[in-house]
């Protein structure tokens, strides 16, 4: 699935933040928070397969059974209307809020862990509405960096390599659907589909990265360790939503900056951890 842009939906401000402030009590899973540098990845399940509102780790699920609205889920029936609205429920595997604030998450690919798992209840297509975001949030996908406002459905090609920043302590709150990719009668969205690439609004204009901050940041293999490994990854990461240093920057860069540090532990763990995120994992 392609990323592009479906439409604007009209978020009613009022019901939503009320919303958000009772799904504040809530228990936020934070799995997959090692995938980030910074805030934890904190979700919460409001339609699952099963109905239980789970570990968050989505490979724990009742594939079997039908999915439905979970105890979170029926608590919020603004969401619950937005969510029915949006989607074919026939074909919804999940839907969950994601919170992150201050992270930034390492180039990946999603899916891969579901590789084994049958067609008929396979997470292939990935749908994304920002419900909370700002100005320094940003989505990457391989070297575009884009940025989604609230309100607006996305398809997001979770099987490409992509990454997200939320460079401030203010929330980016998005709802996240997960649907199987088996044909249906109708498409996986309910609401008008614009069908757009990513529109070159949306899209985020960095200048080249100078061969002066390249050098710079290949000097970090000065003080990388494997003590200090996150905060590295993290400042590579950071510098690729700033400015544009080519397709595969973050990898190719941290594993340069691995190369050359004299810690012999930390190219091997950099060439594990590529692998694990970008091209194989198993449930
Ligand atoms: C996902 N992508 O498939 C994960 C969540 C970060 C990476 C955390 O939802
Ligand atoms: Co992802």
């Amino acid at each position: 699935m392609r990323t592009r842009y479906v439409t604007t939906l009209d978020l009613d401000a009022e019901r939503l933040a009320k919303e958000l402030e009772l799904s504040a009590t809530f228990h936020y899973s934070e799995a997959y928070s090692d995938y980030l540098f910074g805030g934890p990845w904190k979700s919460c399940m409001l339609w699952a397969c099963g109905g239980d509102s789970g570990d968050g780790v989505m490979t724990n699920y009742a594939y079997d059974r039908p999915s439905t609205f979970t105890g979170y889920g029926r608590q919020l029936p603004y969401l619950q209307e937005l969510i029915t609205k949006t989607a074919d429920l026939t074909r919804l595997n999940f839907a969950r809020l994601a919170v992150v604030a201050n992270s930034v998450i390492i180039p990946h690919r999603d899916l891969l862990e579901f590789s084994e798992f049958p067609d008929e209840s396979r997470n292939t297509h990935r749908l994304h509405i920002p419900l909370v975001t700002n100005d320094d949030c940003f989505f990457s996908e391989g070297n575009t960096v884009f940025q989604m406002k609230p309100g607006e459905v996305w398809f997001l090609n979770a099987a490409g390599i992509h990454s997200v920043a939320a460079l401030s302590n203010e929330p980016r709150i998005h709802l996240i659907f997960d649907f199987v990719g088996v044909p249906g009668p109708g498409p996986l969205v309910k609401v008008a589909d614009e069908g757009q690439e990513i529109p070159a609004s949306r899209i985020v204009n960095r200048p080249p990265l100078p061969d002066s901050d390249r050098a710079d940041l290949l000097r970090l293999a000065d003080v990388l360790t494997l003590d200090t490994f996150s905060e590295v990854f993290s400042i590579v990461i950071k510098k690729h939503f700033r400015y544009d240093g080519g397709e595969d920057f973050a990898w190719n860069t941290m594993t340069e900056i691995a190369r050359r540090c004299t810690d012999p532990a930390v190219l091997p763990h950099t060439l594990e951890l590529h692998r694990y995120y970008t091209l194989e994992r198993s449930a």
